[in-house]
């Protein structure tokens, strides 16, 4: 079912008149009442009378998440504080969160994006929605929440956590949908193996997950130990939370909520948009926000957009699976190297655990990368040539990607750390030795 026919399926025209005419009102609402973006246009000498069409996008400057930063908690906020229902924050890994702002208008257009994005990949009123992103400052758990509402779907809001009671709820409640992040999905399926439980054999039928990337090894992965459809959605907490984009049943790119935020692709280098399938990091202007109007926000996420009509029927720009981001590249001996890459090649090999943990070390003035991979099978570790010989597949399979020698460490079921958010699978020691 598509939530939204009429902008969802609007024509290309249509969706940019709609897009100019709010570009226009985001930067004047920006300009008379937000000091930073004032100081910020009038030193590009743009002012808001100046964007007469979508290009004239390119003469405005960007936003960094520094900028929110500086301007903590509430400065960058344009409307004022008795308008505001509703704060959540991003945990910055340093220094102070970035915090967030909804009007109550904000708060509908936000749950009509989800619900869109919930209907696309297949949610009906009939099902039974698991929540099981945290309810907290992050934006995932209230962001699924209201658009899953809205579409009728039953939600139970149990929240991160408590894996065994996640399993029992499930079980008696007849859950059909499963919110939350893909690595948390693997860890469930792990709990409920080990309690007994066929995952398979449970109603639920579907997943939505976002906030972070899995690769489509790891989503075969989910699919097989779950027996669902595994859909991907994408949003961040300084443009609206979860709702920028999701995929359809046909998982073929994330479609874009494109009436409300407004996406190009840059070369993080030169900062020049790029055409359409053009790989490159994702800047998102917010079009029809109140509290928190975010201008050209670089989100750091590489990724492309896809122009094409997708065959759901919907007309929306798609943008493909987040690639990484521009700051969670490592640069190895020179050479980068993505998690998403590594964890590609982990989940092509069989014999090994989807949990890994990457560590990055200096040896000297070089550069050591180790990958910590369990194997499926605890019996493998006292078998030595056994293990030798997947050690060194793996150590092939990864040179072969990434074209840098990598150290793999074969580990018991079980031993690595597993997560309830987001997973955080990188350990960069160089900068403290
Ligand atoms: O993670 C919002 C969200 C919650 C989206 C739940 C989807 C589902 P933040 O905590 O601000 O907000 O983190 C935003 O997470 O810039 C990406 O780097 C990453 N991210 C989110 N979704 C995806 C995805 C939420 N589907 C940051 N694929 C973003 C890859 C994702 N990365």
């Amino acid at each position: 079912m598509i939530w939204n026919e009429k902008m969802e399926c609007a024509s290309r025209d249509e969706i940019r008149a709609i897009q100019l005419e709010r570009l226009k009102s985001t930067v004047e609402r920006c300009y008379y009442n937000v000091p930073h973006y004032r100081k910020k246009l009038d030193e590009a000498g743009v002012r808001p009378e100046d964007i007469r069409s979508l290009d004239d996008i390119r003469r405005i400057p960007f936003t960094v998440k520094d900028d929110l930063r500086e301007n903590y908690p509430y400065k960058l906020f344009a409307a004022p504080m008795k308008d505001v229902v509703r704060l959540h924050a991003s945990s910055g890994t340093t220094g102070k969160p970035t915090v967030v702002g909804y009007t109550k208008a904000d708060i509908d257009m936000w749950a009509e994006c989800v619900a869109r994005m919930v209907c696309a990949a297949g949610v009906t009123p009939d099902d039974i929605a698991q929540i099981t992103f945290g309810y907290t400052l992050f934006t995932g758990a209230f962001g699924l929440h209201y658009g899953l509402e809205k579409v009728g779907a039953t939600v139970i809001p149990i929240s991160g956590g408590n894996t065994e009671r996640q399993l029992a709820i499930m079980q008696d409640f007849g859950t059909t949908v499963l919110v939350g992040t893909p690595s948390y999905a693997l860890y469930m399926a792990e709990v409920a193996k080990k309690k007994g439980i066929d995952t398979r054999k449970l109603p639920v039928r579907l997943g939505l997950f976002g906030g972070e990337g899995h690769t489509d090894e790891m989503r075969r992965e989910i699919e097989n130990a779950w027996g669902i459809l595994d859909t991907e959605n994408y949003g961040l907490s300084e443009v609206i939370g979860p709702g920028v984009s999701g995929e359809c049943h046909f998982k073929d790119g994330m479609h874009i909520a494109e009436d409300h935020f407004l996406c190009e692709v840059i070369d993080p280098d030169t900062l020049e948009p790029l055409p359409y399938g053009e790989k490159g990091e994702l800047v998102i202007t917010s079009l029809s926000k109140e509290a928190l109007p975010i201008l050209r926000y670089r989100t750091k996420d590489i990724t492309w957009l896809i122009s094409e009509k997708c065959r759901c029927g919907r007309t929306s720009m798609r943008m493909a699976k987040v690639q990484g981001r521009t700051d969670d590249m490592l640069i190895i001996r020179g050479v980068n190297v993505f998690p998403s890459q590594i964890e590609g090649v982990l989940l092509s090999i069989d014999g090994i655990s989807p949990h890994y943990e990457i560590v990055v070390r200096k040896d000297g003035y070089m550069d050591c990368i180790e990958v910590l991979v369990e194997v499926s099978d605890a019996s493998l570790l006292d078998r030595f040539s056994a293990l030798e010989a997947l050690e060194n597949k793996i150590k092939h399979a990864l040179y072969t990607v990434l074209n840098i020698h990598a150290d793999v460490r074969l580990v018991e079921p079980q031993s690595l750390k597993r997560f309830e958010g987001k997973a955080k699978r990188v350990t960069d020691l160089r900068g403290q030795q």
